[in-house]
């Protein structure tokens, strides 16, 4: 029996390969990572290795000491992860201090882990604690309306919490605590991790302006639905733009209210009080 049957490597890959098929990672684009439970790493320590020397993070994240990762690797395809996953993704071990890392398993011809792996360590220490040790997925991917709606909407949490809640009913049941907006930023270093990592204090979803969506969640299922939901909402936003600047009508603060109420989930009162346009 191999690394890769074991089922979440199996739910990693199946991920990865949905969001190809999506248009959601052109070229290399995106990354995303996975903190193992400890049946995980019990399955698959056979297959691990620990002659890899450790390298730095760029961030220290002590609550992570000791932990394992699945993670894709940076400049890898994820349409090539399906066929050659230990070629484009890795375990790492995260040292016991928390600023350094090695690869366990996989990248078999090379490589280094994502570029992004300040962001995604530092967001999964701001949730591992937050939920509660449940979160355990980070996800970041490229959807096309998503990054279009960051030219034409102020950069404001408020602006992009209210207007892609009342694209589709399901929104603010899904994510009722809003939407984090990060202005651009240079990718892949310390500085876009502290500020994602800090808007992930708050909400499960962080927008980067020009470039993506960073989302957390507790597996794989609930962490890439959420992203299909607030893409599928801001899709509907940028047909609704094209046809006009005015909207009819559209979910109403009052809806949201009752909504609210019937599906018992907390709106804050900083996104109902926002109409936008
Ligand atoms: O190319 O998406 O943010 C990988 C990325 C960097
Ligand atoms: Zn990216």
């Amino acid at each position: 029996m191999s690394l890769i049957k074991e089922e979440f490597i199996r739910e990693f890959i199946d991920i990865a390969n949905e969001g190809y098929r999506k248009g959601w990672h052109e070229r290399n684009g995106g990354n995303f990572s996975y903190r193992l439970k400890s049946k995980d790493i019990e399955c698959i320590k056979p297959y691990l290795t620990y002659d890899k020397p450790f390298n730095k993070i760029g961030v220290s994240v002590p609550n992570l000491k000791g932990e394992y990762f699945l993670v894709t690797g940076s400049g890898k395809y994820f349409r090539n992860i399906p066929r050659k996953p230990e070629e484009n993704i890795a375990v790492i071990e995260i040292d016991s201090t928390g600023d350094n890392y090695r690869i366990v398993w996989g990248l078999s011809k090379g490589g280094r882990p994502t570029s992004e792996l300040p962001t995604h360590l530092m967001n999964h220490s701001v949730k591992k604690d937050i939920t509660q040790n449940k979160h355990r997925v980070i996800y970041h991917c490229h959807p096309a309306n998503i990054i279009a709606l960051t030219f034409v909407l102020s950069l404001e949490d408020a602006v992009f919490t209210r207007e892609l809640w009342e694209m589709a009913t399901e929104c603010p049941v899904v994510f009722p605590e809003g939407i984090g907006v990060v202005d651009w930023m240079v990718p892949g270093g310390r500085d876009i991790a502290v500020a994602t990592s800090r808007l992930m204090e708050k909400y499960n979803v962080v927008i980067w302006a020009h470039h993506g969506i960073f989302a957390s969640g507790q597996d794989f299922d609930e962490t890439f639905g959420l992203v299909e939901t607030v893409e599928k909402s801001a899709e509907i936003l940028v047909k609704v733009l094209s046809m006009s600047n005015e909207k009819r009508q559209t979910i109403t603060t009052e809806n949201l209210r009752d909504l609210a109420k019937d599906f018992n989930v907390a709106l804050p009162d900083e996104f109902l009080k926002r109409q936008c346009f």
